[in-house]
């Protein structure tokens, strides 16, 4: 049995001691082995069972979240792959066109009948004829499935991620929970459920993929991550594209333009999300209040289900996700949804579980983020909410100005990234005195306190170096005791409406031995003079300095991780989709 599991079994404990108590011997002490020894055991008492109802079967006794693809060799030439709770595509690949755009989705005759794991020795086959769900019959469904003309050869991909398959397909369909895709041996494919439920929809239609081959390459760089964090100057401008009229000073988001009316009556915002999306909620919080005048609550996905946050129904919840599979969000999301919330998505990834779940929302166009640590989708993420913010606000005389300002920065902000990440050669040489360092603090406010945060967890996450993102603001209530002059610190201090407090904070440290990186706008002698370095960012509006102020603590992650040696884009105990709570 080969199976290639993604995700968590939350029952495998009593599922292995039920196996065990069988005479199953176990030689880990993972889930995956107790899902190839659950379905020796079943294939044992049902030995007639087709390779797609074993595997039906299975599944009937997990628990948890988890994608699936099986291989047997007692079925040679099949493939049943299913998911719930985590993603999985098929790519199909065709010589010639296929006849349909579709795949009908085919269900059991008979109500679907769990097998009870218990003794029984039973040949009752759980499941009747299959039935398409429109009412076509097999033969014919089926059949239109294969390609068109004499060539029938068909090759399908199984993955979790379009940009694994890319390479050898464009069109792909995205699963959904419980379904159960086979390849049997003549090559066709079959989508099964078990159970028919309201919103059913009778087939799984065949995407054909936006992306191109180029953007999952490396490239010339040494890391997705390095070649994602150099993207940036591009991909806001995919972000923005088609959505900002720099000339007439208008933003239309497609997604959410027929929701606006609601969002502007709402009694509050809600930004739920976790790690950098989270960072990202945080970094446009502030402007957020400003021109929507509502007040905005922003929570870690995790706690916000933790704590049964009331939820009404005229509160609008958003959710930020780069990959629109993260549990712990989809999971907060369903909450929200249930109290009648409006759900408004937020991510990279089209098709994805977010995307599809949200009653409206943005994509943010950063093209595929492959690095774990995520980087061009972050300044995206601030792009996209600071876009809602102005759309929301475009009927408000009196935020007219500061609209205007921030649109004309956001026309700026490609140039100015490419200034930014000209200082890669000074940052190299800043992170060969950092990188045997045990610890490295990050400190700002205001806007910048985003980018201490998401700075600290990109060196944290690529490096294993321990940091901490501080409020300057707080220093005083317990940090300061940390500073000494062995305390490596980068310090952001640009001219903002907190610049005096962050000079103040900057005093204190230096006052302590403390010798500071700082990262301030060009040419401002001031805080420069308590910097052991020095890096010039470009001005440009305070909701948007944090965008310019992140990429250098990008960057000193991305070379204190070569520079200890680290795998940048593969980090330990860290998955691109965290699929399970
Ligand atoms: C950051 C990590 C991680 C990620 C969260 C949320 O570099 O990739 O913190 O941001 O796991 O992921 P999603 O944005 O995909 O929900």
């Amino acid at each position: 049995m080969w199976i290639s599991f993604a995700g968590i079994i939350t029952n495998y404990k009593d599922v292995k001691q039920f196996l065990v108590q069988k005479g199953h011997k176990f030689r880990s002490d993972t889930d995956t082995e107790i899902i190839a020894k659950l379905i020796k055991h079943i294939h044992g008492l049902h030995p007639n069972y087709s390779f797609r109802e074993l595997v039906e079967q299975v599944i009937q006794q997990l628990e948890g979240a988890f994608a699936l693809c099986f291989k047997s060799m007692h079925f040679p030439g099949e493939v049943v792959a299913t998911r719930r709770g985590s993603p999985l595509l098929v790519g199909i690949k065709t010589k010639t066109k296929l006849a349909t755009d579709h795949i009908p989705i085919l269900y059991s005759k008979d109500s679907p009948e769990k097998v009870e794991l218990k003794d029984t020795q039973s040949d009752h086959r759980p499941h009747g004829h299959e039935i398409p769900a429109h009412g076509l019959a097999r033969s014919q469904s089926t059949s239109e499935f294969l390609p068109q003309g004499d060539n029938k050869e068909v090759e399908y991909f199984f993955a979790s991620d379009a940009s694994a398959i890319i390479e050898h397909t464009d069109r792909v369909i995205y699963l959904l929970d419980d379904d159960v895709a086979s390849v049997e041996k003549e090559g066709v494919l079959k989508i099964h459920r078990l159970k028919r439920t309201l919103e059913d929809t009778h087939a799984r239609e065949i995407t054909t993929l936006k992306m191109e081959i180029q953007q999952i390459m490396k490239g010339n760089f040494s890391s997705f991550m390095q070649k994602e964090i150099f993207e940036q100057p591009e991909s806001v401008v995919t972000t923005m594209r088609g959505r900002i009229n720099f000339d007439s000073e208008t933003v239309v988001l497609g997604g959410i333009k027929d929701y606006i009316g609601e969002i502007r009556r709402c009694r509050r915002l809600l930004l739920i999300a976790c790690g950098t999306s989270y960072n990202s909620a945080i970094a446009t919080r502030q402007l957020l209040e400003e021109l929507t005048e509502l007040p905005v609550m922003v929570d870690l996905a995790s706690d916000f289900l933790d704590r049964n946050t009331p939820i009404f129904r005229d509160d609008v919840c958003f959710f930020i996700s780069q990959s629109g599979e993260t549990a712990d969000t989809l999971m907060a999301l369903r909450y929200c949804k249930q109290r009648g919330a409006l759900i408004v998505g937020i991510t990279n990834t089209v098709g994805s579980s977010i995307c599809r779940e949200s009653h409206c929302g943005v994509h943010i166009n950063a093209g595929p983020e492959i690095g774990v640590a995520s980087t061009k989708a972050y300044t995206s993420q601030i792009i996209s909410l600071v876009m809602f913010a102005l759309m929301v606000s475009e009927d408000r005389i009196s935020a007219q100005p500061r609209r205007s300002e921030i649109i004309q920065g956001l026309r700026n902000l490609p140039d100015q990234i490419k200034e930014v990440l000209e200082l890669d050669s000074k940052i190299q040489e800043i992170s060969k005195k950092v990188f045997e360092k045990k610890s490295l603090l990050v400190l700002g406010r205001g806007y910048n306190y985003a980018t201490c945060l998401e700075g600290a967890l990109k060196i944290k996450e690529i490096t294993y170096m321990h940091s901490e993102g501080i409020l300057a603001g707080e220093l005083k209530h317990g940090p300061l005791a940390l500073v000494d002059k062995g305390m490596p610190i980068i310090m952001i201090c640009t001219r903002d409406n907190v610049f005096v407090k962050c000079m103040n904070a900057l005093q204190q440290v230096t006052a302590r031995e403390g010798r500071p990186i700082l990262i301030c706008h060009k040419n401002d002698q001031e805080p420069q003079k308590y910097g052991s370095s020095v890096l010039e960012v470009p001005k440009t509006v305070d909701c948007l300095q944090g965008i310019l102020t992140v990429i250098p603590l990008q960057l000193v992650s991305y070379h204190v991780a070569v520079l200890k040696g680290c795998n940048v884009d593969c980090p330990r105990n860290l998955a691109k989709s965290v699929t399970v709570e």
